[in-house]
């Protein structure tokens, strides 16, 4: 099997060419998009092998995401047709400085209807890392009984997993909800990487150093990593923990996919043996390539140019 596994539902982005109220754009780029194959498309750029779970519908669209994953080299043998139910899409929309709306057409889509059978436990077994997103478990009650087995799998072959909650309000019945599943998620995960903004949802305080305490007293044995964005990443990894500086980026794009992005290079790192300061170096690295490229995934680095990033701020530093 693939050395990183992950599992969840990847949607054709529809990307208006121009940056205004989404009723009057009238040109859209198609893109693809999803938390999990973004993370997949990442290592496998960076050079790892990486298996992506996930059913497509059978049209247009699921077989265009299904190319598109494929040729990036990530393994698709797991990801299924569904005769029933329509593939994902969603939109994004830019009206102000870099905040990005996005908007769901996803309800009942193929991926919703992804059971805990499509999974396969030999497949998952011989892996190092299990990706898990919260994304997943928020789609419906058989992603969120998938999610369980996943997690379930993981732990009975002691395979570490990665938890980025990816906290999408608008998937959630309310905020309660999401923090009850998603901290539950936390409390059996090996590495917790969150974003600040989500990490005050889900645990009510904006201090990293506080989100990262709530995490490891779920989960003692866990690393936790909070991203800061341009300002870079604060860790707490036994009994180790502190700041690891952002790279800065002229300007930022997209910020979409940044934080997937990051959990690439950080995974990356740890499959080549890295500290975790060299490897939330690379996650950082990573994340400020990304931003600066329109569409979740298209700017993800290959080595040269996380090399090039990493570089960037050694020479600064002197
Ligand atoms: O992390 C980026 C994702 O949010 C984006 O690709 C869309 O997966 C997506 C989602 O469900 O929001």
């Amino acid at each position: 099997s693939p050395d990183v596994i992950t599992v969840g539902e990847t949607m054709v982005i529809l990307n208006p060419d121009q940056s205004i109220p989404l009723e009057y754009a009238h040109s859209f780029s198609k893109q693809v998009g999803g938390a999990e194959s973004n993370l997949a498309v990442g290592l496998s750029r960076l050079g790892h092998s990486v298996g992506w779970i996930s059913r497509l519908g059978h049209d247009p669209f699921g077989r265009y995401i299904q190319q598109v994953i494929r040729g990036e080299g990530v393994d698709v043998s797991n990801t299924s047709f569904d005769d029933e139910a329509p593939t994902g899409v969603f939109f994004k929309e830019r009206k102000f400085g870099d905040a990005v709306n996005v908007y769901y057409y996803r309800a009942n889509s193929a991926a919703s209807r992804l059971q805990k059978e499509h999974v396969s436990e030999a497949y998952i077994s011989g892996a190092k890392y299990v990706v898990i997103s919260g994304i997943l478990p928020a789609l419906s009650q058989s992603c969120y009984e998938t999610t369980e087995e996943v997690i379930r799998i993981a732990q009975k072959y002691e395979i570490p997993i990665v938890f980025d909650p990816n906290l999408r309000l608008k998937l959630w019945k309310d905020k309660e909800e999401a923090a009850s599943v998603l901290n539950s998620i936390a409390a059996r995960s090996d590495f917790i990487l969150t974003g600040q903004s989500e990490g005050y949802q889900l645990t009510g305080t904006h201090d990293p150093e506080e989100i990262a305490a709530f995490y490891k007293q779920k989960s003692p044995q866990a690393t936790v990593i909070v991203k800061l964005g341009a300002d870079g990443a604060y860790y707490s990894y036994g009994s180790e923990n502190g700041y690891v500086p952002g790279f800065p980026v002229s300007k930022v794009v997209d910020p979409i996919g940044a934080g997937d992005s990051f959990c690439a290079g950080f995974i990356s790192a740890q499959l080549d043996g890295s500290d975790i300061h060299e490897s939330i170096k690379k996650g950082n690295a990573a994340g400020a390539v990304t931003v600066q490229i329109s569409g979740d995934m298209e700017g993800f680095p290959r080595p040269s140019e996380l090399e090039q990033m990493l570089q960037s701020t050694d020479e600064e530093n002197g």
